[in-house]
């Protein structure tokens, strides 16, 4: 785990959620939307996922004050077919739209051991797994996938059409918190890039090009002009276009090239689509074993075999000392916060 910064101050993590939701409603969100970002965000940063965590604070507000997005939206959700939850979240962010949806997609899931939700015309700008990881702790296995914005340049191409899109899965298993897994369809997020240019480091090699198309570890020349390009070469990048089918194709979103800021400067959240799909695993319990004691088993084959850390105990490490110790603030955090109104 990254050492703390020195100077840096604890916080506990309720404190931290006050304090982001009194920022969200000063800069235009109605309460109940800016209560959802706020826990969302604070517990981003509690699981050290450090691109989508505070680092997100001023997009989030210059966002807002770009009128882009309506921090006051209220989803329409709609009950479109058996297994199909469809939500309009009316420009607003993503998650209070999936908080509208959840209770219908469960309700489905539990009928007919899967749904699908698919939302439109939202913004979203924080870590997926926040998204999938409640599912997994009422005992579904949960699947999302979000497209963003045009930063991403298909394998063989010479332009950016597909966002960083993320996967994140999250799946019980019989004697741990769930297993979850939570990754950019680029070969680095946006907002990691974004974190080395801000502090003046290269990228790894691989992971984008210049305004030439050239590759470059300078993460300032693949964010201005440049591009990144997808992980694993030609496999990474038909998940990438997968993706922009399920999130934008499927329910009426734009593609992550459709998406247009010129007219709304500051803005910085993509409005495109999210879907997650949600399975009953007990419906696919073929007696062998119950599925919790199954995805056990393979997790101890994977520790037998040698992988000692498995996808998701990071976060889970991060998450078990910062809600012990509170959530470390670096200085530059907390001017961060001054400034944007919060205290
Ligand atoms: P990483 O490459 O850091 O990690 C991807 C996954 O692999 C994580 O589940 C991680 O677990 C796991 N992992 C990492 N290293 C190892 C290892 N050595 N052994 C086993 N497992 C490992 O994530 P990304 O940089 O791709 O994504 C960062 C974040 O950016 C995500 O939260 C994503 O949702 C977010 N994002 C959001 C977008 C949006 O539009 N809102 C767009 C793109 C990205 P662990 O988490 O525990 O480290
Ligand atoms: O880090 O790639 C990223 C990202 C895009 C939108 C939000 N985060």
């Amino acid at each position: 785990m990254k050492k703390p910064v020195p100077g840096a101050r604890r916080v506990p993590f309720d404190r931290l959620i006050e304090c982001l939701t009194g920022i969200f409603e000063r800069h235009g969100c109605s309460a109940s939307v800016a209560a959802i970002l706020a826990e969302n965000c604070a517990s981003a940063e509690r699981d050290a996922a450090e691109s989508h965590g505070l680092f997100r604070m001023p997009g989030y507000v210059s966002t807002l004050r770009s009128g882009w997005v309506d921090g006051r939206a209220l989803p329409v959700v709609e009950d479109v077919a058996p297994g199909f939850v469809r939500v309009d979240a009316q420009n607003g962010f993503t998650q209070p739209a999936l908080a509208a949806g959840r209770a219908l997609l469960i309700e489905k899931v539990r009928t007919n051991g899967i749904a699908i939700i698919a939302i439109r015309n939202s913004h979203h700008f924080a870590a997926l797994s926040l998204d999938v990881e409640p599912f997994a702790s009422e005992g579904f296995v949960a699947l999302a996938f979000i497209n963003s914005m045009a930063v991403v340049v298909p394998h063989g191409a010479k332009a950016a059409v597909f966002g960083t899109n993320p996967i994140a899965f999250a799946s019980p298993r019989a004697d741990g918190p769930p297993v979850v897994f939570d990754m950019a369809t680029s070969a680095m997020a946006h907002g990691d890039v974004s974190l080395a240019a801000r502090e003046n480091r290269p990228v790894p090699p691989g992971i984008g090009v210049d305004s030439a198309g050239q590759p470059t570890t300078d993460a300032a020349a693949i964010l201005g002009g440049g591009a990144l390009l997808p992980f694993g070469g030609h496999k990474g990048s038909a998940i990438a276009m997968m993706i922009e089918i399920l999130c934008a194709a499927i329910v009426g979103s734009r593609f992550s090239y459709e998406v247009d800021w010129s007219s709304h400067p500051g803005a910085k959240t993509p409005n495109t689509g999210e879907t997650i799909i949600v399975i009953d695993p007990n419906r696919g319990n073929s007696g062998l074993a119950p599925f919790a004691a199954r995805v056990e088993e393979l997790i101890g084959e994977m520790q037998e075999a040698g992988q000692e850390r498995l996808p998701g105990d990071r976060r889970q490490a991060a998450r078990r000392e910062r809600l012990r110790e509170g959530i470390p603030l670096s200085p530059a955090a907390i001017a961060m916060i001054e400034e944007l109104g919060g205290h």
